[in-house]
């Protein structure tokens, strides 16, 4: 053995030190990657014009509370070389602006900061950028750094929220509003950019309607790997396609779906269950369906509006109407997927990949209820004793005491009772974590935290039970090949066609299914003595009793989350873009006085010479919404649209995927997100569909 070399002449070795480095090759690309401007962002000055051609109805309670905001209209930059000196000037003076990321973390906000920074700076090198640290907690303690060229070009074109970090505060009360605006004030801000989601840019057009008789505007900008910010107009107009984040976040969830797809379709032995997230809209889960062709992906959406035919049916000819054939149960959704496990596995096929959205439950009637009830239990309990429902009851075991309590009247007694015993009986049949997981505290927002509710394993206990259930039928067999049969009798000099009949189910099909009668060795050797093929006394030939173990399926199960991982991962070159762009977007809206708008791309879908920047008015996207077991207003979220071409093409194209018949599965492997070489990632696939006239 030779001897060790020393540990000091290691570490300075120039390979160890290369390939130990902090900053691999990868990262120097993004770092002095940059991102293509908008044509309209490489001439000198803009415009903003009004575009009344899009319109919106107004949400009444939004009316009365942000009047100065609601008449916004949707505004264009233009090219405003053309403009008089004095807007020059002013267009180019000096200014001091805030910048602030809320929520999750989504790919490309660093990118946000870059455009607005580079932007701000291009105009008047004195002008200045600052960061509010921890989120919207910055703004309201006054924590921020100056941003820097050298902070900046170390987070180019790089994931995370990391250079100024995130949070989910909100801005909710009097006071802190008038903390955000003292900070504001003492810091001399022109302008406030928030980077966020719905819940955000709520807050966004609230910040806005408190600072305007201050002068200071504020912008939103559209953020969130769910995807579920996009605005259309009440005529159909889309005006932003896609929040930013989405795109990089799906790719990385569908690099992950695939690989695991590749390992069931080698192994045969597990059906790996993919929960994606998306709190509430399943556009993740769309989009990483198209991505990956997955075996099945199951729609949220989709499930809300699905009606039992069958129950409907039955209740006709008594006629009469079953309400609840309306909407889907967490009983009959597990039913659905075994129906697809099962007729897989009769094709030899007892293995796939499953895609649940995080937020399924939210349009699972029954859980539905529940979530809506003891969001307003918990409200009320709060208010009632000015107490919060979550230190006073922190166990399962405390808060389950309190709903048998209300359930029975012997607490907080109500008018107008909303858990009673059988609310009471229906919930304590869920197992023990899916109580305490519908019970987590609400965020602060008032959203269910559906990240925290692990969704998955319910179903697929309620799956694997009533797999055991149509096994025991002899309904769920893995379907043995023809010529497996054939080859193993073969072996051992028996007749392949003798046993045929008596065997299977299917004795001229391509895969053989052993009959429904036969589910033990018991049972087979009944099926053989009564047709004659062996007497009573004798065993089982050998490679019959091994056709029928083959037959048998195990159900075997590996279950996964991706949401964090896709977060935190490197924008794909279409978010780079994307987002870069929409820092610039934020500062012309700056520039040209706007407040309460939204920084937006339209035709994200097309050639990026076609991209247009616009401002969105944020107060036009609100509605009514229950939160806490309160009405508040806040932007609606955009849920995915069963009419859309992205999901027409997957409803049509899933009877492919999940391969029912003999042939081969239809798995597609995107790649990773890559960033060196020639490589361009293509926008989102749902994107490109829902543009297709
Ligand atoms: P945003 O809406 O703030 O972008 O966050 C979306 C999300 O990633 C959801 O998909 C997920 O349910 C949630 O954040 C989880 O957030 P948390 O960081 O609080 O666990």
């Amino acid at each position: 053995m030779g001897s060790e070399i020393e540990l000091d002449y290691l570490l300075n070795h120039p390979i160890a030190k290369t390939v130990t480095a902090d900053l691999n090759s990868e990262t120097l690309a993004r770092r002095s990657f940059s991102p293509k401007k908008i044509k309209i962002f490489a001439r000198g000055y803009s415009l903003l014009e009004d575009q009344p051609q899009y319109r919106f109805t107004n949400d009444k309670e939004a009316q009365k509370v942000l009047p100065d905001i609601i008449n916004n209209p949707v505004q264009r930059v233009t090219l405003g070389d053309e403009i008089s000196e004095a807007k020059k000037q002013g267009f180019s003076k000096k200014r001091n602006i805030g910048v602030v990321f809320s929520g999750g973390p989504a790919p490309g906000g660093h990118n946000v900061i870059a455009g607005l920074f580079d932007e701000v700076k291009r105009y008047n090198s004195d002008s200045k950028v600052f960061g509010f640290l921890m989120g919207t907690d910055g703004l309201i303690e006054s924590r921020y750094m100056e941003i820097t060229r050298e902070l900046v070009d170390a987070h180019r074109n790089m994931g995370g929220f990391s250079m100024i970090k995130t949070g989910r505060t909100k801005i909710d009360s009097e006071k802190k509003m008038d903390a955000s605006l003292k900070t504001c004030m003492n810091l001399g801000l022109d302008a406030l950019v928030v980077i966020g989601g719905d819940d955000s840019n709520t807050n966004a057009a609230f910040l806005a309607q408190h600072y305007k008789k201050f002068g200071i505007k504020v912008i939103g900008v559209p953020k969130t790997i769910d995807g579920d910010i996009q605005v259309s107009t009440d005529d159909g107009d889309v005006l932003c396609a896609i929040s930013f984040g989405f795109h990089s976040a799906a790719r990385a969830f569908s690099q992950n779906i695939s690989n695991l797809a590749a390992d069931c379709e080698s192994t045969v032995k597990y059906w790996h269950v993919c929960k994606v997230m998306g709190r509430v809209a399943s556009h993740l889960t769309l989009e990483s369906a198209l991505q990956t062709h997955a075996t099945l992906s199951l729609i949220g959406e989709e499930l809300a509006d699905y009606v039992d035919q069958d129950r409907l049916a039955t209740a006709r000819e008594n006629n009469t109407i079953d309400y609840n054939a309306f909407g889907i149960t967490l009983r009959h959704l597990s039913r659905l997927i075994c129906d697809t496990i099962v007729k897989r596995a009769a094709v030899g096929k007892n293995y796939g990949i499953m895609i649940i959205p995080e937020g399924i439950l939210e349009f699972i009637n029954e859980i539905q209820v529940f979530i809506i009830k003891l969001n307003k239990i918990i409200a009320e309990y709060n208010t009632i004793h000015d107490m919060d429902f979550h230190r006073s009851f922190p166990g399962l075991a405390e808060k389950l005491e309190y709903l048998r309590w209300i359930s029975q009247g012997m607490i907080d007694k109500s008018p107008f009772p909303i858990w009673n015993l059988r609310d009471d009986e229906l919930f304590n049949q869920l197992p023990p974590f899916f109580r305490e997981g519908l019970m987590v505290e609400r965020d602060l927002h008032g959203n269910f935290q559906f990240s925290q509710v692990k969704t998955e394993k319910m179903i697929m206990d309620m799956v694997k039970e009533y797999l055991g259930v149509l096994k025991e039928q002899g309904v769920y067999k893995i379907g043995i090949k023809k010529t497996e049969y054939q080859a193993i009798m073969a072996a051992h000099q028996l007749d392949p066609q003798l046993y045929e009949e008596t065997l299977f189910k299917t004795p001229t099909a391509e895969y053989l299914l052993v009959k429904e009668t036969i589910i033990s060795q018991k049972t087979l050797k009944q099926a053989l003595v009564s047709n004659e093929l062996m007497d009573v006394e004798e065993n089982v030939p050998g490679p019959i009793a091994q056709i029928f173990k083959n037959s048998q399926p195990n159900f075997k199960t590996q279950t996964h989350f991706y949401g964090y991982d896709g977060r935190g991962v490197a924008p794909t070159h279409f978010d780079c873009n994307y987002t870069y762009n929409l820092g610039l977007t934020a500062f012309h809206l700056i520039a040209g006085n706007a407040t309460g708008q939204m920084a937006a791309i339209r035709n994200l879908e097309m050639d990026f010479d076609q991209w247009e920047p616009i401002g969105i008015p944020i107060a036009k996207l609100m509605h009514l919404e229950e939160r806490k077991g309160k009405l508040e207003l806040v932007i609606e979220k955009s849920l995915v649209n069963l009419n859309s071409n992205g999901f027409r093409v997957f409803k049509a194209l899933r009877e492919k995927w999940v391969a029912l018949d003999e042939g081969e599965d239809h798995y597609r492997q995107p790649g990773p997100v890559r960033f060196a070489g020639d490589t361009e990632e293509d926008r989102p696939i749902s994107l490109v569909l829902n543009s297709i006239q």
